[in-house]
């Protein structure tokens, strides 16, 4: 997006310019200026003097606030927030206290300097201190005081609407787990039974900061104790449902429910953005009702769903990014009429199910006829797809460009998806699907330097990057979750590895939280395997490594993966944690002293983090199975289909 040059002056002109005499000369100029500071009475004189030496000192005195400030707002923004946050919110963020309960590196390591992991030469596993994740936590416990009645209550009340009789996972790795562990290379710690309840205590935290400061509206803002509209539609509200029923929180979950029942209207004039309000609110309402089997969900669904269809109506039929709800209208983003190829292929989860349930074809005829599209289109590079399609000629457009991260990374994920969604039958989506990774491997992919990293950049117009967003590790879960499907073994190899490289994106950061982009040395004689780009050093609570280390855990139940993600809750609780309430995003994961918080926390948090880490974290199998359920691209679990033959 174009914006326009910033004003960087500011014009004077001085009463009594005598513009007749004006030659622009360096002596004129001189003898003007000296004219006129004498014409001035002592009176004027000091009073100008006196104002210029006030400026300089409070010029020195604010100097370093400034450009700290500065610092953070030169950092990429997400969405429309702006960054007001300065360092007077430090406290509710990073009490003195935390400083002193980071774990010591591993024995290798830890005759090193601890506050500069800058580069180390092998690859680092900081997980040391196993406990309880609220250990950490800032000195604001009262919110947490309700606890949770045992598990087994929770399990009946979760347990009265999840046919459990009928899950078959676990065949291949799961069931023996305990007599013949499949790659089981670390044994569960006696600790990690308390996990799933330190993500609840996590969870709780969160839903304060946002049921006091925020309810209703879309976003918390932790640190100002207000909140954010995007949509004005109660987003994090919605997003967090399944979480809670997940979770088995349901005075929390019934709370929100009234709110849903009571509160929440889609006939509002308002403009909301198809794929973000389709994964978040259509995919988190269909995902509730598929849960708890309330009808009152499905009706939401319906609402929304049908509301955005407008978007469909271009002379291609590839869909508009933007919907009017109320109106029913749609249109492209003001300065093109592109869509972004993840945002029109990433909505058919959603739009298939929903036809499902109320046998009305034509939300799924609508994204099926797109993926009829894609799939015949020029410009690919062996199954990989440019970033843009016009919505006019349903031609891709800005071609040569290929990433696996922003703008196209949902497309993989759900070509797999679907296919599995709907009993891997539809052999084009699963060709597609292949070919794609083939692809990945053919161009994408490559080994870092020093320690052989393996990690998947860009490609553009034939030169290669090595830059990687935090995006990307959204790939080994849906690489392992094809494996586990049937597909090629060698799909769980690559997995492994890249899950890995993305493990290593937080534990080589000094907070031990990935920066949004990371950039991958491969020349030779490099001492260090992961560079991290001022611009690109935030954290916004994404949630695809923890998503994919549940995979790999629920595959393979290699402890290490849950010891990942607990070593990640823990990094969450002591450097985005606020103590009033909620999680920040934050501007630096490379300064533990000063993160630098955003004052955002974004619905995905709740959504999908902290769900996948629950997940990943309980030792119940059943807990959504992932051969009963398939999640959509914002941790929302649907279906898959029964089978009809
Ligand atoms: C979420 O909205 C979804 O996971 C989406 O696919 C990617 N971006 C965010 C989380 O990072």
């Amino acid at each position: 997006m174009h914006t326009p040059p910033r004003q960087d002056y500011v014009s004077i002109s001085f009463a009594g310019q005598r513009s007749g005499s004006y030659n622009n000369s360096k002596q004129w100029r001189r003898q003007s200026c000296w004219r006129k500071w004498k014409q001035l009475s002592r009176l004027q004189r000091s009073l100008i003097l006196f104002i210029l030496v006030l400026l300089f000192i409070c010029g020195i005195a604010t100097y370093p606030t400034v450009t700290e400030h500065l610092s953070g707002l030169t950092e990429g923004e997400q969405h429309t927030e702006s960054n007001s946050v300065l360092r007077p919110v430090v406290p509710h963020v990073l009490p003195e206290p935390l400083k002193q309960v980071r774990p010591p590196l591993p024995e290798p390591t830890s005759k090193k300097k601890l506050s500069n992991r800058r580069g180390p030469p092998f690859l680092q596993n900081r997980l040391q201190k196993k406990g309880n994740a609220s250990d950490t936590v800032v000195e604001d416990k009262a919110a947490d005081t309700k606890k949770e009645g045992e598990d087994n209550g929770v399990i009946s009340w979760r347990g009265a609407v999840i046919d459990t009789d009928q899950a078959t996972e676990g065949t291949k790795d799961e069931q023996n787990s305990e007599d013949s562990p499949v790659d089981q290379k670390g044994k569960p710690s006696k600790e990690s039974a308390n996990w799933p309840e330190a993500v609840r205590e996590s969870f709780r935290h969160a839903w304060k900061g946002y049921k006091d400061f925020a309810w209703g509206h879309d976003e918390l803002r932790p640190l100002s104790k207000s909140y954010s509209e995007w949509f004005g539609l109660g987003l994090t509200l919605i997003d967090a449902l399944d979480t809670m029923w997940i979770l088995g929180l349901k005075e929390e979950f019934e709370e929100a429910k009234a709110w849903v029942a009571t509160e929440l209207t889609f006939n509002k004039n308002v403009d909301v953005n198809l794929f973000e309000s389709t994964i978040r609110i259509l995919g988190g309402l269909l995902s509730t009702y598929s849960l708890t089997g309330d009808s009152l969900f499905l009706d939401k669904a319906k609402d929304i769903g049908s509301r955005l269809m407008p978007a469909f109506n271009t002379p291609s039929k590839i869909p508009y990014s933007d919907v009017n709800i109320g109106k029913g209208t749609a249109h492209p983003p003001r300065w093109t009429s592109d869509s972004t190829v993840a945002e029109v292929t990433s909505i058919q989860l959603e739009f298939r199910e929903l036809s499902r349930l109320t046998q009305e074809p034509q939300y799924q005829a609508a994204v099926a006829e797109v993926m009829k599209q894609v799939h015949k289109l020029d410009g690919k590079l062996d199954g990989l797809v440019p970033m843009f399609i016009n919505t006019n000629s349903g031609q891709f457009t800005h071609q040569g460009i290929y990433t696996l991260g922003a703008r196209a990374d949902s497309y993989y994920e759900y070509l797999l998806k679907q296919w599995i969604q709907g009993g891997k039958k539809e052999d084009q989506l699963l060709e597609d699907y292949l070919q794609a990774i083939e692809g990945v491997k053919r161009n994408l992919l490559q080994k870092s330097s020093p320690n052989g990293l393996t990690f998947v950049g860009e490609l553009s117009h034939g030169q290669f990057s090595p830059k990687m967003d935090h995006l990307v590790c959204f790939l080994p879960g849906t690489l392992a979750l094809g494996a586990h499907n049937g597909l090629p073994d060698d799909h769980m190899d690559l997995a492994k590895q890249l899950m890995e490289t993305c493990y290593q994106m937080y534990v080589q950061m000094e907070t031990g939280l990935s920066p949004e982009i990371v950039h991958f040395n491969m020349h030779e004689g490099s001492t260090r395997d992961i560079e991290v780009k001022l611009a690109d050093r935030h954290n916004l609570l994404r949630p695809e490594t923890v998503e994919s280390l549940f995979y790999l855990y629920r595959f393979t139940k290699d402890q290490k993966y849950r010891d990942w993600g607990y070593e990640i809750l823990q990094n969450f609780n002591k450097y985005t944690k606020v103590s009033s309430g909620g999680y920040t995003s934050i501007n630096n994961v490379r300064d533990p002293d000063y993160p630098s918080p955003r004052d955002k926390m974004e619905s995905f948090f709740l959504g999908e983090t902290l769900k996948y880490l629950y997940l990943l974290f309980s030792d119940d199998p059943n807990l959504i199975s992932l051969d009963q359920y398939v999640f959509n691209t914002e941790a929302h679990p649907l279906p898959i289909w029964p089978s009809t033959v």
